[in-house]
């Protein structure tokens, strides 16, 4: 198939436009470089051209339909400066991108979807709109770079013609961003789930509380945001999401497919609440609000009836704006919480997300209680949790610290991060199979994977990006592709071929020397 070069210099477009196109970064599109790998790819003859006429279409009376056809819109409109204008499929003719629901097509599971472009058009099916949405996301892979800037760029929007049928490897597919250690306010996490969806994450969890901060508005307990939420590490002003806030992040996520996972860990990792309310601890003794970054010195008291009755409030209230199933409560490092009080607190706690209709994610040290049956464990640091874990009928999340901790340095020279699991480079963070790097576990009990990204040393924006990129499309991968079709020595040159779409994004990148990035 002649690639888009060719057909692009065929044309006999003046050499400076072609020059000038190709430093843009618009190398030919042939699909080889998307990620996370497709399932089934094969290429077609010619391409499919965007153009002013271009319009995206639907069958009526299909909101949810309507939703990503305005995605895609969304995506095109500023770089292209083309009208796309987004509708019923009245018509049949034309320059068309065609959504379309078809649901008797069971091979496409919940979240797969079938991507045809021929040079008479671009047809996208799924059995469901999530499934369109991620094929919404190849499709945008599938043209140059150029068309993520945020401004209009002269450039060929040709898309190679292309079969795809795709579908993930696993349905929990995750990130998590500590919000408590540094606060981070509602227009980085949105930023942050853009980025995440842009690599078919569907998940995000929230780390909204801490010895250092807590971030979420309780209304039957404000103390916990108005001095809880007031500093953070370093001594900075902290910040909180009021729960309009938050709702309004859950809206936004949601719109991309995307759920969020609220996190308020427990009985450690609570010195900001217990500053809140000194009840909370066995001694009454207040403490003062703590910007280091230490763990493990903290704890409820658990043997305090009024524990259970705060706990209860919160997740009551984090539930009741929570519409994702559901709710983690932490469990890890609580290293001043006597073993068996840290059990008996587990029991008593678990039941009360349950009540509120809700399920428990827990760090790997919930495995020593008693789990509900559908209580999942995030396994990070002890492989012997995670088996107890399922020996005792619990699914595993896969965040192994030495593997998909973001925050880990990706060697000695990195300014920001930490590397108690170890220097964490590129090629590291994507060769590992979640299915089999621990014995015990098993594919069937693993629900997925989510790389967790702590903010010890995490104040901006940019240093979340260049902590998480260039880690978190290959998580992605994981997460999505089939472990049989992933390779570290074939994945680095589509890695490659993606930093001019970084570039396109201003996501401020580590320019891993594991690469041969594409200029
Ligand atoms: N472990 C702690 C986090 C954070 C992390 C930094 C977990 C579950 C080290 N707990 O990871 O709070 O401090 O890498």
């Amino acid at each position: 198939m002649p690639n888009c070069l060719t057909v692009f210099v065929g044309r006999r477009i003046l050499a400076p436009l072609v020059a000038g196109f190709l430093v843009l970064g618009a190398q030919a599109q042939d699909g080889s470089s998307l990620i996370p790998r497709p399932q089934r790819m094969t290429t077609g003859e010619g391409s499919f051209s965007l153009n002013a006429s271009t319009r995206i279409v639907h069958a009526a009376g299909q909101p949810a339909v309507q939703a990503v056809a305005d995605h895609l819109a969304g995506l095109l409109r500023p770089s292209t400066g083309f009208a796309l204008p987004t509708g019923s499929a009245a018509q049949q003719s034309g320059n068309l991108i065609r959504l379309e629901i078809v649901s008797k097509d069971s091979s496409l599971g919940r979240e797969g979807y079938h991507l045809s472009v021929t040079p008479k058009g671009v047809t996208l099916k799924a059995s469901r709109p999530a499934g369109l949405f991620y094929g919404v996301q190849t499709l945008r892979q599938l043209l140059p770079a150029a068309i993520e800037a945020s401004t209009t760029q002269s450039a060929a929007w040709v898309i190679p013609a292309v079969e795809i049928r795709d579908r993930p490897e696993y349905g929990y597919r995750g990130a998590m961003l500590d919000v408590a250690r540094h606060f981070f306010g509602v227009a980085d996490v949105k930023r942050f789930i853009d980025l995440i969806a842009a690599y078919k994450m569907n998940i995000l969890h929230l780390h909204l509380s801490d010895d250092q901060g807590w971030r979420i508005e309780i209304k039957s307990w404000p103390k916990l945001t108005e001095i809880g939420g007031s500093t953070q590490v370093g001594g900075g002003k902290g910040g909180f999401y009021t729960q309009e806030q938050y709702k309004e992040i859950v809206a936004y996520a949601a719109a991309r497919h995307i759920t969020i996972v609220p996190e308020i860990d427990m009985p450690g990792h609570t010195n900001a609440a217990i500053v809140s309310y000194p009840e909370l601890n066995c001694r009454d003794t207040t403490h003062a609000l703590y910007t280091g970054t230490a763990v493990g010195f903290s704890t409820f008291c658990t043997s305090r009836p009024g524990t259970y009755k705060f706990i209860d409030d919160v997740l009551r209230e984090l539930a009741a704006i929570t519409p994702g199933p559901w709710l983690h409560i932490g469990g890890d490092e609580s290293h001043v919480t006597p073993k068996a009080d840290y059990i008996q607190f587990m029991n008593k706690v678990q039941p009360m997300v349950s009540k509120y209709g809700k399920q428990v994610i827990g760090w790997d040290e919930i495995a020593h209680a008693n789990l509900q049956k559908n209580t999942v464990v995030q396994y990070w640091a002890d492989a012997g949790n995670s088996k107890m874990a399922v020996k005792k009928g619990a699914k595993v999340i896969m965040s192994p610290a030495r593997k998909a901790y973001l925050d880990m340095q990706y060697d000695s020279t990195t300014r920001l991060g930490l590397h108690w699991a170890g220097f964490i480079e590129v090629d590291n963070a994507y060769q590992w199979d979640p299915a089999t790097m621990e014995q015990g576990i098993g594919r069937q009990n693993i629900l997925g994977v989510e790389a967790p990204l702590w903010t010890e040393t995490i104040i901006t924006m940019d240093d979340i990006e260049y902590m998480v990129f260039p880690r978190l499309p290959g998580i992605a991968e994981i997460g999505w592709t089939d472990p049989a079709q992933r390779d570290w020595k074939e994945y680095r040159v589509r890695l490659a071929a993606q930093a001019a779409r970084f570039r396109a994004m201003g996501i401020d990148f580590y320019a891993s020397p594991k690469v041969d990035w594409k200029q």
